[in-house]
């Protein structure tokens, strides 16, 4: 990867997930949060990256002095501009002085914040404090990841400030939510040894952080679950093989609403969550949970007035007609924003009964909030392995099967005869294979086309169909039906 490239990736990585959203935070709060990555040894390739991390910064700084409408900054701002390597120095210096010794900064391996430090006002009096995620170096893998904040003194000295000990070895994901007056500093641990994750809600008041919230969760997301226009906290938990969900609600950060409901699925494993458009103007988190067979079942929730709303657990014959194996899960697989869930049943000539290697119809399902039912948004040809979808034109349903080649990581659209003796003799009309970039012209010689690719592979297609079939799709169909869907 281009050195460029890679110093840009680093700089995301680094960042709160949403560049968008810590654009607008820059904009709007005078450059209050900042990520700052701290390692203990500086090399080359990483002062480097540093430097230009810090230029990024101040680019941002600058956008920021200038109103964020005008490229107006000059090489004068990029030099005054306070330096993040100085800055990151200074923060770990501290916690050296403070601890007595050594310490590695501990990274969020999800969330908002995936740095080990973040500058930011912790407390709403309009002065940044630090927050820091770090292990004693000399001390074993499995040690209590701890917590600090720090402060400036006048001369613009970092110094330790306050500091706890965490609820797990390391951070899974942290969250800030600002209220203005007050912020919710919201921290999920966990722990090697156990499959349930801890999350703590801190305030910190009085040079004090102190926990107004614990619980555990599998998954834990700020979603605006109920379309209010501000995120709430949603805790997804499993006891046993009972799932349910917390939702934490507050618009000023004095007063909350908790609301907690248990689902009707039995879940072994949450195997994922999306959250999306499910119908009109409601948002849902889509829940895929995985029963003790190994089938997934999805459990749509969202929130109003009343309470968590969950028609999958109302009714549970709709949450069983999702059931499905527990790789395929919920998606938005035509990036629409509307997430669909699939489902799956074999092709034509592809029996349960008779054979081992299945190829599978996979259907879309979306929700119909006239019908409160799911229904078929599409079916499809979903390929796990190649990473894409190819939604079946409607003609093509129920005359169409599929045979694959996983040699060549690619799947032949067949037109199904039921007189024939085996899918080798049916007549073959579209070939796609999904296939490393570096094998492009051994399969463009032999008669494929390049139609979608991104960093890591090449979708070509081949139409092999007569002229005068009718089952024949235009490049056209084929482009517009072809989705990369990531895993
Ligand atoms: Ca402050
Ligand atoms: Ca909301
Ligand atoms: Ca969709």
């Amino acid at each position: 990867m281009p050195l460029w490239e890679s110093v840009i990736l680093f700089y995301f990585q680094t960042q709160p997930t949403q560049p968008a959203r810590l654009f607008s935070s820059f904009c709007s709060k005078q450059n209050r949060v900042r990520g700052i990555i701290s390692h203990a040894d500086l090399n080359m390739e990483e002062a480097l990256k540093k430097l230009i991390i810090a230029m990024l910064t101040c680019i941002c700084t600058a956008l920021t002095m200038s109103g964020c409408d005008a490229l107006s900054f000059s090489v004068g701002n990029l030099l005054s501009a306070p330096s993040i390597a100085d800055e990151q120095a200074a923060i770990h210096q501290a916690l050296i002085d403070s601890v007595g010794q050594s310490v590695t900064p501990a990274y969020p391996r999800s969330g908002d914040y995936r740095s080990a430090f973040i500058i930011t006002d912790l407390d709403a009096d309009g002065e940044d404090e630090a927050l820091a995620f770090y292990t004693i170096s000399s001390q074993t893998s499995d040690q209590v990841v701890r917590v600090s904040v720090l402060d400036m003194d006048e001369s613009g000295r970092w110094y330790a400030m306050y500091e706890l000990a965490g609820s797990g070895n390391y951070i899974d994901s942290v969250f800030l939510a600002d209220y203005d007056e007050a912020v919710d500093i919201i921290i999920g641990f966990g722990a090697q040894a156990y499959e349930d994750k801890k999350v703590c809600i801190y305030r910190y008041t009085g040079g004090t952080l102190s926990a107004i919230y614990k619980g555990t969760y599998s998954e834990l997301l700020r979603l605006d679950l109920d379309g209010c226009g501000a995120d709430e906290t949603v805790i997804v938990k499993k006891t046993g093989t009972s799932a349910s969900v917390n939702v934490i609600k507050t618009l000023d950060g004095l007063d909350y609403a908790t609301k907690e409901r248990t689902l009707s699925v039995s879940a072994s494993q949450i195997a994922g969550c999306r959250f999306g458009r499910l119908w009109g103007d409601v948002n849902a988190l889509f829940i895929d949970a995985v029963n003790e067979n190994s089938i997934a079942f999805t459990e749509v929730v969202w929130l109003d007035d009343e309470g968590i709303v969950c028609p999958t657990s109302d009714n549970q014959n709709l949450m069983f007609s999702t059931g499905r194996p527990s790789d395929y899960l919920s998606a938005d697989y035509d990036g629409d924003g509307v997430i669909e869930i699939p489902v799956i049943s074999p092709f034509l000539g592809y029996s349960a009964l008779t054979m081992q290697n299945l190829e599978y119809v996979t259907r879309w399902l979306s929700y119909d909030g006239e019908a409160r039912d799911f229904v078929v948004e599409a079916e499809s040809y979903f390929s796990l392995s190649g990473g894409f979808v190819f939604k079946l034109p409607s003609r093509w349903q129920n005359f169409v099967t599929v045979k694959t080649n996983p040699d060549t990581n690619e799947v032949t659209f067949l037109k199904y005869d039921y007189t024939a003796s085996g899918l080798d003799s049916m007549e073959m009309l579209l070939s796609i294979a999904a296939i490393d970039p570096q094998n492009k012209r051994l399969y463009e010689n032999n008669g494929y086309e390049a139609v979608m690719e991104n960093d890591f592979v090449i979708y070509m297609i081949k139409s092999i169909a007569d002229e005068s079939e009718p089952l024949l799709l235009t490049q056209d169909e084929i482009t517009s039906n072809l989705y990369y869907i990531s895993p």
